[in-house]
């Protein structure tokens, strides 16, 4: 007797291909950006850093720097620094070089081969230091090593990530976090102020055009990858201040009607629609405060530009009297 192959899983189930049909078949077409960063993505992030409208990382790099004595003198002799969506080591170095005889560095990132040759680099250059990487979506749960609880504990969160995630997505990783990094931890967060669409539009649509390839490969990793047939040349980089929402919305805009085709999907575009690909939240030190606060973790010290551009906090867990 036949027996029917209902067991067997379809074949062309994915993570990322479930994320592309769900967002191309709302009403409002989105893709979640986390899948802006493969390989080519991670690149051409690393080419926006150093662009001269692109103004979080530079100042971010200036405050840590400015801060770094302060920052060390707050940790622990021997601590393990955990960093989340471990990217360029820069900043990771400067915080590295503030602490006392840091002892583990857990970079965690969710393209490995990214995270594994920069955990090679900072484990080439801190002899004395345990590396170890976890290769996992830090929004979900992440399985720290056992021996980091006996050291002191900071949550390294920088670049401003954070205005990624939705209210709710902050809450759940910070309560995560907090879990996880256990008694006693401290947590370093960057986060980008508010400021004029005049500074902020460059910065996301940038005169050298790096910013709209960053945001047009994501339909190319769709074609790669799912064998869409996406016509870049038929898509324009947006960048869109949303005052009402306090973020820098990107977008890829369809420049005529026409119809993209992924494997047995079709998905029609009318000319002027957009796929919403980003969002880059611009907060206040207020409301920032509270949402850590809510989380369970309290401010310990604010750090900052001269022009209040970016802002950089040092959190301590509110642990529960014992
Ligand atoms: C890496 C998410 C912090 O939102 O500023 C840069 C990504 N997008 N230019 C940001 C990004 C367009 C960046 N983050």
């Amino acid at each position: 007797m036949m027996i029917a192959n209902r067991f067997i899983p379809p074949a062309t189930t994915s993570p990322f291909r479930d994320d592309v049909l769900d967002g191309l078949t709302r009403k409002s077409k989105t893709l979640p950006s986390r899948w802006l960063y493969d390989e080519r993505g991670s690149e051409l992030f690393e080419a926006i850093t150093s662009l001269p409208e692109y103004y979080p990382t530079r100042i971010e790099t200036d405050i840590l720097r400015d801060s770094a004595a302060d920052i060390g003198g707050l940790i622990e002799r021997g601590a393990a620094l955990v960093e989340y969506g471990a990217g360029a080591s820069t900043k990771t170095r400067i915080i590295l070089d503030a602490l006392k005889s840091p002892r583990y560095y857990v970079p965690i990132d969710i393209s490995g081969e990214f995270l594994l040759t920069a955990a090679r680099r900072i484990e080439a250059a801190y002899p004395a230091l345990h590396v170890a990487p976890r290769v996992a979506d830090f929004l979900g749960t992440v399985a720290l090593p056992q021996s980091i609880q006996g050291a002191p504990r900071l949550g390294f969160f920088p670049g401003s990530t954070i205005g990624n995630l939705t209210d709710l997505e902050i809450h759940s990783f910070l309560a995560r976090c907090k879990a996880s990094l256990g008694t006693g931890a401290r947590f370093l967060l960057g986060y980008d102020l508010r400021k004029s669409p005049d500074i902020l539009i460059p910065a996301y649509d940038d005169a050298q055009g790096v910013t709209a390839a960053f945001n047009l490969n994501i339909l190319a990793r769709i074609n790669r990858e799912l064998g869409a047939d996406f016509d870049l040349s038929q898509f324009k980089h947006l960048a869109v201040w949303n005052e009402a929402q306090s973020r820098v919305e990107m977008h890829l805009e369809s420049l005529t009607q026409q119809t993209v085709t992924l494997g047995a999907v079709q998905i029609r575009f009318v000319a002027g629609e957009t796929i919403h690909t980003e969002n880059s939240r611009k907060f206040c030190q207020d409301a920032m405060r509270r949402m850590c606060s809510a989380a369970g973790w309290s401010t310990l010290r604010e750090y900052s530009d001269a022009d209040n551009q970016f802002a950089v906090v040092m959190l301590k867990s509110d642990d529960l009297p014992s």
